[in-house]
């Protein structure tokens, strides 16, 4: 029996089958190119910052080049930030001119990139910022960028918040009236209060209007826990939950996001960046625990995915080639299933197929505790070649005999037919 998760106001089920998302970090931060907080670390003033809305021109920007890259590597959906912190505008938005089309781009590159991304089967998800350290009426917190800046941060008492949220609910109607179907809003973030400024949350943003609106123009939406109040699902960043995460005692349903290397937008000197290795056993792991795993893109200002993301993609692809249906409608295995070491279980209640995956390939043979009646079937899922099994030594076990050279698979999947 595999876990159960409460009722969401949202469809999930088309979510919580294809598993598998792209984040895309992109905005004016990919110019500095040195992670999309450099204006708050560096403490960059809005007219030092505007050298960026003056030299942003991704004049080899294709978003049918990245849509095929993230169809290629088997994502279903992708997530787009529409406005960073930064509060730079991707779409034509007609209530700012922090816009793309009023930078050397020219355009609206949020409408092309749906077109291309709808175009190639993958379901829309807008990000979408909650802080804004342009707008003249967002007030000063823990991460704004004028946060060292007295006279800035005097001049609160002249800025209307209320309107400021006004534009926050305006901005968002805008995008779930001008792109056809949404079917992720994800919100970012609430801040928390510190010894010097409020903090900003469900209050300030008028979130329960705000997720009110958003259901209305969007019915079956899926929206983020980020408004501080709980939606359809909950988002580990940058770790693997050790278990499927709950909510008061309860599973839910939850993705973790993740970035290929140290940041989310484009970062040129960054170096940590995961092995395919790191990020398939990162994609198994999470579907091993009734997750899902959106992997994030930061393009760069010529509006290309650099070669070190495309090479990630690729390599992911390779293997979601023959093992996606060790991922696509998967969870966590029934508990009776117990895991032997250095591998994880994936499990399709529909096919009531298992899926071994080996993270270390063993010598000769795979030791399968309690499954000697429950086995029909075994094969390598990259070749389908049979795994030969036999009763094991003692009672109920199973013990498949494989071979001695790994398979040719970044992680070897073995498909086991369940009785
Ligand atoms: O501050 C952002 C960060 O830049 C990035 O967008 C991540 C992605 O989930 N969200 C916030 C940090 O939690």
């Amino acid at each position: 029996m595999t876990l159960k998760t409460r009722p969401t106001p949202g469809e999930t089920d088309w979510f919580t089958h294809d598993r598998f998302g792209l984040f895309i970090h992109w905005g004016l931060y990919a110019l500095p190119a040195r992670h999309e907080w450099v204006k708050s670390s560096e403490r960059i003033s809005n007219e030092e910052y505007h050298k960026y809305f003056e030299h942003f021109d991704p004049d080899l920007y294709d978003p049918e080049t990245w849509a095929e890259a993230a169809g290629q590597a088997g994502m279903k959906y992708f997530v787009v930030t529409t406005k960073h912190h930064e509060g730079f505008c991707l779409w034509d938005s007609a209530l700012t001119d922090y816009k793309a089309p009023n930078t050397p781009a020219g355009r609206d590159l949020l409408e092309p990139m749906v077109q291309a991304f709808r175009a190639r089967g993958l379901k829309v998800g807008f990000y979408h910022s909650l802080i804004d350290w342009h707008h003249p009426d967002y007030t000063v917190d823990r991460f704004h960028p004028m946060r060292d800046n007295e006279d800035y941060i005097a001049r609160d008492a002249t800025r209307n918040w209320g309107r400021y949220v006004e534009y926050l609910h305006g901005q968002t109607r805008e995008l779930l009236t001008q792109f056809g179907e949404v079917d992720i809003m994800w919100f970012d973030f609430s801040v928390t209060a510190n010894d010097r400024f409020p903090g900003k949350g469900r209050e300030e943003w008028r979130a329960e209007q705000l997720i009110e609106m958003v259901r209305e123009l969007q019915p079956g939406i899926l929206i983020n826990d980020r408004l501080q109040i709980d939606q359809d699902i909950k988002t580990p960043e940058q770790y693997v939950p050790r278990e499927w995460v709950r909510v008061d005692g309860e599973p839910v349903i939850w993705e973790a996001c993740q970035t290929f290397s140290g940041s989310w937008g484009y970062h040129r000197d960054e170096a940590s960046w995961k092995s395919v290795s790191m990020l398939v056993r990162m994609l198994v792991d999470t579907v091993s625990k009734g997750g899902n795993l959106l992997l994030n893109v930061g393009p760069t200002g010529r509006g290309e995915f650099d070669r070190r993301a495309l090479d990630r993609l690729s390599g992911i692809g390779e293997w979601m080639k023959r093992q996606s249906r060790a991922i696509y409608g998967c969870t966590q295995a029934p508990a009776e299933f117990a895991c032997p070491d250095d591998c994880r279980y994936t499990y399709n209640p529909d096919t009531n197929r298992l899926y071994l995956h080996v993270f270390s390939w063993p010598f000769k043979h795979i030791h399968l505790g309690g499954m000697a009646q429950r086995v029909q079937y075994a094969q390598l899922l990259n070749d389908a070649s049979e795994v030969p099994m036999r009763a094991g030594a003692e009672e109920g076990l199973l013990t498949l005999e494989v071979p001695v050279l790994k398979p040719d698979a970044t992680v070897p999947v073995i498909e086991l037919f369940l009785r």
